[in-house]
């Protein structure tokens, strides 16, 4: 077993515009502040490049008011990058936008093209397979692409279902390390992760589900008191880092950032 599916030597992230306003949201609690999400979102990046990575810092993109949620545009694997098919209407277009940053860094980039869709969100990586969730944004026509064209890479992709009323899969967890999740009891529940040792979030903190292990850090929505004593429990190098703009748009730590280590 190795630890490929969270040791990293890059990430992609791209600071949010004005338009970060009109974000979509399940639920409307108030319009986002944009220099807080600035300050959190620099308070992001430096965590990462505190790691040792290489963080590539994209211009907002004033035409797409989700564009800073990078990680549904792509997944990025050691051997290439896929460009996703977001099922939103509004965000088809940052998918096209991300692929020549990808180019820049890696040797093979493949594209999902449809007539399916899928989003980065709804995709774990493990070291043993990769989970994807089926949502209101992905498909089976997307996944089955993806199947496809990750298989003569090596790669074995499970399907698996997003909680319904759940934005994306990874709102409900995420990888620790080569063996354990963090997940919320409803996504667990459902029998994903027979296999893996789960750390469930605490009861009302189903919002802290959505964590990055990245490197030696495990980054973390500020504000979960509870979720952040099992993790430190559990031995997690923890950063805390504000959401409060981002969880206005259904958005935590994953969405932020594309992370990966290209094969030279
Ligand atoms: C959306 O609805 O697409 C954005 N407001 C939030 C996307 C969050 N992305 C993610 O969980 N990977």
């Amino acid at each position: 077993m190795t630890d490929r599916s969270f040791r990293f030597t890059h990430a992609i992230t791209r600071r949010p515009g004005h338009s970060i306003t009109a974000g979509l949201r399940a639920m409307d609690t108030g319009s986002p502040d944009l220099a807080q999400m600035l300050v959190d979102h620099a308070e992001y990046v430096a965590t990462l490049r505190a790691t040792g990575a290489t963080v590539v810092e994209l211009d907002p993109l004033e035409a797409f008011p989700d564009s800073v949620f990078v990680e549904d545009t792509a997944l990025c694997l050691p051997e290439g990058a896929v460009v996703m098919r977001p099922g939103a209407p509004s965000r088809l277009g940052e998918a096209a936008r991300m692929a020549p940053h990808l180019a820049a860094l890696y040797a093979e980039v493949v594209q999902v093209s449809g007539p399916g869709f899928i989003e980065g969100g709804d995709i774990l990586v493990t070291e043993r397979e990769i989970l994807v969730g089926r949502s209101a944004r992905t498909d089976a026509d997307g996944i089955a692409e993806l199947t496809h064209l990750v298989a003569p890479w090596g790669h074995k992709v499970h399907e698996v279902i997003t909680p319904p009323g759940v934005l994306h899969f990874k709102t409900d967890c995420s990888l620790l390390d080569a063996e354990t999740v963090l997940a919320t009891d409803r996504l667990a529940a459902s029998g994903c992760f027979d296999g893996y040792r789960v750390i469930p979030v605490a009861t009302g903190e189903e919002a802290a589900a959505n964590t990055i292990r990245f490197n030696d850090l495990v980054l973390m929505p500020a504000g979960f008191p509870r979720t952040a004593d099992r993790l430190a429990a559990a031995g997690y190098d923890l950063r805390q880092i504000g959401n409060s703009e981002c969880a206005k748009l259904d958005g935590g730590m994953s969405c932020l950032s594309l992370r990966f280590t290209p094969r030279a």
